[in-house]
């Protein structure tokens, strides 16, 4: 790429020299007009709020330019160390309120915006979701990127810019319809192409071993179908402290070559479709969570993510050290959302090998002083393996190298534990059998120095079960990092009304340091300061009320207990449990057992894997239910089922504020973390959960008077697993019996025979590995205390603030702060802040 050239010579051109942008309503006001006005051509007959949303959103990512370029050059000053966080998935949702919030010009544009007959909230409203995720950990990685900004931690993430994030989901006859989100079809005013950082990245092809000038062993990868991966960068700014990070996205572009071989073959259309290939590698996000999926077109994404970020990173590096890789590893370090990005492992050493020259030792000394892994899942059915056939045709030289990975790793094993050979076989890297895979899960642990977990529980377990080999030889790598949220999207943002009491109350110190949130308690016998609370809590309630009234085409009754569960559709998750319960309090109307009633209201949301038949079921299901229990004017207000469709983070972030009760009902030890459920506690929901991932923790936090425990623990559904009888638990339960029995016989599906059946047959299997019906009674017996302490309005309310109050621990600056001290050792960087 050619550089732009200057008449004089001039050490620094000083064209990029700036004044700084003013924070004022004024000068906010002016920069919309011209934007508006100039940039976009319109003008007051131009109907759609698109425009206005988008000079808003350029007046405010010009005071964030500003910030990033001051950031970027105290990181480059400093030559600080500085962490990446390698992510397949990074669900960012809206930009435009956080970067109002950050730069702290909230109030500042609303003003504005009013004075030219502006509503703000409209124009937040109007902006599409950035859905490149699927749930919890995509969106855990959004909420990190925001805690190291405003920790002033050099950490910049990188990940894929999908084409098409998370598919938007209808409902049609009750059933999850899929739609593909084009969320840059109106452009994103937010991000800034970098063509000049462009990446090639190899596929195909083979590999040729020759022998150097020195003796040495060479390697190189020919014949391939190389791509680009061109990167667009968005701004993440800290809170209110003039850092301002960056997510680098790349996306796929075809190579020059792809021209050529059209101009010299004549071949145009092969060549045009060729070069589809080639941008197909980013075009869509997987919607599978937490479910394998052995697709090629996958490991090539996976693959382009880690190569590009890596060339990418070392380019910097041997602009500024030449060849010296010696002190790399002092200033790196990589962390592995999951394996998504794990071949990382084997694409850095064969960059320092193949391209850098450097030995063997010398390479792996680096990368295993540089990569830090992190496990979300101990689901089988989750961990990824891929096909040691596919790796061999895509990425040749990557599979030689994992092999001699694994050849060096499993001598280190045997040294230790010799003639152990069950043990070599259980821990390759190459699992064996018919056709043999890659263990990608055990490659990113033999790669790293850090594993970690994302909740105790979960990190217990990992050490326990699915990773005890490699824990009994490396213990010192295993560690826990207990998840977290942002307070500031998540309380700040989206509960304006909360956050404002609580400012008043304790100060605004909350935001940077969510323990603050204890001092709280204090007030949990002050009548006026629980009136407001509950005012506020109403309030919520009423505007999600209000958001719902027009796709539900009826009111929801404010009064009621809003229950509220809603995350990705997954048996372990247990949204079945859910509905058990929702028929019983249906079939107790029904019989009249209505005695100290409590008005309940049942949300549900979430979207199922279109692959994951039972999870569309589920929706199925509940849309079903909803429909006979909504439409019996004998049950009236006192139940609703409501499927909230499309669930994604703008919808959480009004549903959050909204929620009595927050449903954490999945199997013990099958839920990793979980982070809805810290979202629902920060906003004063009471939750209902098991002793499963960070439930264990937040109860902990809460007091278990503030929390409603119900189920079997995971070792107790371990031992159960032997001797597990749903049947006879059924026959022994009258309530249980009668819901079965309106499943069975067809009371929610009268012309729909047999569309349950999977469903009820799944529950009533003696190996369902969920056990929903263990759970029932216990569960049900949960949900009448709810009942008791909703309907004492005070007490209920006490504990809706002091699980507000002890929600603290689960600020992603608290988790940040763990894998900074115990993992990456940056210094934070002070970042000078301008006029803020
Ligand atoms: C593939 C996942 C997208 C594609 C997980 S486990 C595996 C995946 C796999 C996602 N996601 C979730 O990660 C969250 C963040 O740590 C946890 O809170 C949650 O329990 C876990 O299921």
């Amino acid at each position: 790429m050619a550089h732009i050239r200057f008449y004089k010579s001039q050490p620094k051109p000083h064209i990029t020299k700036l004044a700084e942008l003013g924070m004022d309503k004024e000068q906010l006001e002016a920069d919309f007009k011209r934007y508006y006005g100039h940039r976009l051509g319109r003008d007051e007959n131009c109907r759609t709020l698109n425009y206005a949303y988008q000079a808003l959103s350029m007046a405010i990512s010009d005071r964030l330019t500003e910030r990033w370029k001051r950031t970027y050059n105290a990181y480059k000053n400093q030559d600080c160390r500085k962490a990446y966080y390698l992510s397949m998935e990074f669900l960012m949702g809206r930009t435009l309120s956080n970067a109002m919030l950050s730069l702290g010009i909230h109030d500042a544009v609303d003003e504005a915006m009013y004075d030219l007959g502006l509503e703000l909230e409209e124009l937040v409203d109007n902006e599409p979701d950035a859905g490149l995720g699927n749930g919890g950990l995509g969106r855990l990685a959004a909420c990190f990127l925001d805690s190291c900004a405003t920790l002033g931690l050099p950490v910049n993430g990188y990940g894929l810019r999908y084409e098409y994030g998370m598919f938007s989901q209808d409902i049609v006859n009750g059933e999850q319809i899929e739609k593909p989100d084009h969320w840059l079809r109106n452009g994103n005013v937010w991000e800034i192409e970098r063509l000049e950082y462009r990446q090639r990245i190899k596929f195909g092809g083979r590999t040729e071993t020759r022998t150097d000038g020195n003796g040495v062993l060479r390697v190189s990868w020919v014949d391939t179908r190389d791509v680009y991966a061109v990167p667009f960068d968005t701004p993440i700014p800290g809170y209110q402290n003039g850092t301002v990070n960056t997510l680098r996205l790349w996306k796929a572009t075809a190579t020059d070559e792809f021209d050529l071989q059209e101009f010299n073959a004549g071949d145009y259309a092969e060549s045009v479709a060729e070069k589809n290939t080639a941008e197909n590698i980013t075009m869509v996000l997987y919607p599978n969570d937490a479910n394998e999926n052995g697709k090629a077109l996958r490991l090539r994404q996976q693959y382009l993510l880690a190569s590009a970020s890596l060339q990418d990173i070392i380019e910097t590096w041997v602009g500024r050290h030449g060849h010296d890789f010696a002190s790399f590893a002092d200033k790196h370090c990589f962390q592995l959302n999951d394996t998504h990005p794990s071949i990382a492992v084997a694409e850095l050493m064969r960059l320092l090998v193949d391209i850098y020259g450097l030995p063997w030792d010398k390479a792996w000394a680096i990368t295993s002083s540089t990569m830090a892994y992190t496990n979300h899942t101990l689901l089988p059915e989750a961990l990824e393996r891929w096909s040691v056939n596919l790796f061999r045709q895509l990425l040749p030289r990557l599979l030689e190298i994992i092999f001699e990975i694994n050849a060096r790793f499993l001598a280190e094993v045997s040294a230790r534990w010799p003639n152990d050979t069950s043990r070599l076989r259980r821990m390759s890297l190459i699992e064996e059998g018919r056709e043999q895979y890659v263990r990608m899960a055990y490659l990113a642990i033999a790669g790293s120095y850090s594993v970690n977990g994302v909740a105790q529980l979960h990190s217990e377990l990992l050490q326990k079960g699915l990773f005890r080999d490699f824990y009994e030889l490396w213990p010192h790598k295993f560690n826990n990092k207990t998840n977290g949220v942002t307070p500031r999207r998540w309380l700040a943002a989206c509960n304006p009304n909360l956050a404002e009491l609580i400012t008043k109350t304790i100060g605004d110190g909350w935001l940077t340091d969510l323990s603050q949130l204890q001092h709280l308690k204090r007030y949990v016998d002050d009548k006026a300061f629980c009136g407001r609370w509950r005012e506020i809590k109403q309030q919520a309630k009423q505007n999600l009320i209000d958001f719902k009234k027009q796709e539900l085409g009826f009111d929801l009754n404010v009064n009621a207990l809003f229950d509220v569960q809603v995350k990705r559709i997954h048996e372990y998750k247990r949204q079945l449990l859910n509905v058990l319960h929702v028929i019983h309090l249906y079939d107790r109307i029904k019989r009249g057992d209505t005695a100290n009633w409590t008005d309940r209201c049942v949300l549900i949301g979430g979207k199922a894997a279109p692959g994951y038949f039972m999870a569309k079921r589920i929706i199925k299901l509940i849309n079903n239910v909803s429909n006979v229990i909504n439409n019996d004017p004998q049950v009236g207000d006192k139940l609703k089922l409501i499927f909230l469709p499309n669930y994604r983070v703008s919808a959480m972030e009004k549903i959050c504020p909204g929620a009595d009760l927050s449903e954490q009902i999945s199997t013990a030890g099958k839920e990793a973390s979980g982070t809805g459920n810290m979202k629902f506690m920060m906003n004063g929901a009471l939750t209902i959960g098991t002793l499963d991932g960070a439930n264990i923790e937040i109860r902990e936090e809460a007091g278990d008077g503030n929390f409603f425990l119900f189920g079997l623990n995971a070792q107790e559904v371990e031992d159960l697993h032997h001797h597990y009888d749903p049947k006879a638990i059924i026959q022994q339960d009258a309530d249980l019996q009668r819901v079965m029995r309106l499943l069975e016989c067809g009371h929610f599906n009268p012309f729909e025979f047999g569309i349950f059946d999977t469903l009820i047959a799944s529950i009533k299997s003696p190996h369902d590995p969920w056990m929903t019906i263990a759970d029932f009674r216990s569960f049900i017996n949960a949900q009448k205390r709810v009942e008791t302490a909703y309907r004492d309005q005070e007490r209920w309310t006490k504990m809706s603030i002091l699980n507000c109050a002890a929600s603290g621990k689960f600020s992603t600056d608290r988790t940040i702060r763990e894998y900074n001290n115990e993992i990456w050792k940056l210094t934070p960087v002070i970042v000078d802040n301008g006029n803020v």
